[in-house]
């Protein structure tokens, strides 16, 4: 995972917070050197660094907590607040409107796909997108456009012998008169160049496009700075998209590439599929490194599914026995079930401890907690802590399952239960502290 030193250095100085007596100036310049540390490991600019815990510092030495919130807490609300704005802030929501779409940068850092991968989110969104293909310096850069708008079933202009990208724009938007979102490729070149610049400002002009979207790959590192910083002068950024995410540990030169811009990094790519784009969201992002779990990336999943309403439940730990059985077979449906499951800490490892693995329960088990469900009263369904001795062995015969089966099934329940509630998503730094002993 990207910035994975990161996580674990704010994981760790948080349990050396919480296993300190007060909150002084030494465990402070402690967590700093730490957070210093990780962050130059992932290859983040060493003044945005020091800037940054400089801050931190500050406040934490300055601010007092606010009401309901003890000084640990505070301290660590404090580096969650600041990494985030770090990362660009509160993510703001994608408008789902009609819109031209620029996207430009170096070779091979994903500009192609990435026009794929946004038509594929506007189109499921219900808008109608088209793509231009306005790479003629790569060969087969029209073809590569083509196939991927033929995966997608969304119309491609361009013209294959054409080598003016600024004729090609010119012609093209001719014809693009039924599409409410354009989204423009652009020619990469190997470093920064000034015909590559001129190019992109030219495109820029006969375009107007709304978005001007920087592409950079997550390795990019120290040459983020460069790069977003003349992308920036030549036609104002107005947000980043960083790809192969998946690819690297490091990634914190791309993700500070905001701090130059002033652009948020709006969406990410994960992978090579088409398919692998998902909206950047920084809280989102700190939370999952800290450990805090990312319940709400879960719950958007759970609403793709239209399992939403259990979801929620199951988030919040209240949830019956008829809930907990829906709630596994739509996470079965889900897909990636490991994905999920790491979104939310301890999570896996309850998988683990349960019988039969709960994240893995086949075919023919589900089918017999089916039967044992439907054997149980409303009551019992409601609250299942009233199923003891008398009650099992009802329940086994009604439903021709063994009284074992039905022991399992309930002691499933009553860990997920547990480890929900354990895991509430609520006041930041209150219960999910509690996992760290503060
Ligand atoms: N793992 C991974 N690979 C990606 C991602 N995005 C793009 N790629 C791969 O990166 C390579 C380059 O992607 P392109 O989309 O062709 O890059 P480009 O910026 O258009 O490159 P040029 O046209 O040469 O300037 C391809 O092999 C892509 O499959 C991503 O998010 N994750
Ligand atoms: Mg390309």
């Amino acid at each position: 995972m990207v910035l994975e030193k990161l996580g674990s250095a704010l994981k760790n100085s948080i349990r050396k917070l919480a296993g300190r007596g007060f909150v002084d100036k030494e465990i402070l310049e402690d967590m700093s050197r730490d957070i210093q540390r990780a962050l130059l490991q992932s290859d983040v600019n060493v003044k945005l660094v020091f800037e940054l815990t400089k801050k931190i510092k500050d406040r934490a030495f300055n601010e007092k907590p606010p009401s309901g919130l003890t000084q640990k807490e505070h301290v660590i609300n404090i580096v969650y607040d600041e990494l985030v704005s770090f990362l660009g802030g509160k993510a703001q929501e994608i408008e789902i409107k009609p819109a031209r779409i620029l996207l430009m940068g170096l070779f091979g850092s994903g500009k192609t796909t990435t026009c794929g991968k946004l038509a594929k989110f506007y189109k499921k969104k219900g808008l109608k997108p088209c793509l231009i293909a306005c790479d003629t310096y790569r060969p087969a850069a029209y073809e590569q456009l083509v196939q991927l708008g033929e995966q997608i079933g969304v119309p491609v202009f361009g013209n294959p012998k054409e080598k003016d990208s600024r004729k090609v724009m010119e012609e093209v938007l001719k014809k693009t008169g039924k599409y409410d979102v354009i989204i423009a490729d652009s020619s990469g070149r190997d470093a920064l160049n000034p015909n590559m610049i001129k190019e992109i400002e030219d495109l820029n002009n006969i375009l107007k496009p709304e978005e001007r979207v920087l592409v950079i790959s997550a390795d990019l590192g120290q040459k983020a700075e460069e790069q977003s910083k003349s992308f920036q002068e030549a036609v104002g950024i107005t947000s980043v998209i960083i790809t192969k995410m998946d690819g690297t540990a490091k990634g914190g030169g791309a993700l500070s590439a905001c701090a130059y811009t002033g652009a948020q990094v709006k969406f990410i790519g994960t992978g090579e599929k088409i398919e692998s784009l998902e909206k950047f969201d920084a809280e989102r992002f700190i939370s999952r490194l800290i450990g805090f779990g990312d319940l709400k990336t879960l719950v958007e999943k759970a609403k793709e599914v239209g399992a939403e309403k259990t979801a929620e439940k199951i988030v919040s730990g209240k949830f019956t026995l008829e809930e907990f059985y829906e709630q596994i077979e739509q996470m079965q449906s889900m897909g990636s079930l490991s994905q999920i499951t790491k979104m939310i800490p301890g999570f896996s490892k309850l998988g683990k401890k349960l019988p039969g693995n709960f994240m893995d329960i086949q075919e023919e088990k589900m089918k017999k907690f089916r039967y044992i469900i439907d054997s149980m009263t409303l009551e019992e369904k409601k609250n299942p802590d009233l199923i003891t001795g008398s009650r099992i062995k009802r329940i086994a015969d009604g439903s021709g399952c063994n009284e074992s089966e039905i022991r399992e099934l309930l002691k499933m329940y009553k860990q997920s239960r547990k480890m929900m509630k354990m895991m509430k998503p609520g006041r930041r730094g209150s219960s999910f502290l509690k996992q760290f002993g503060i």
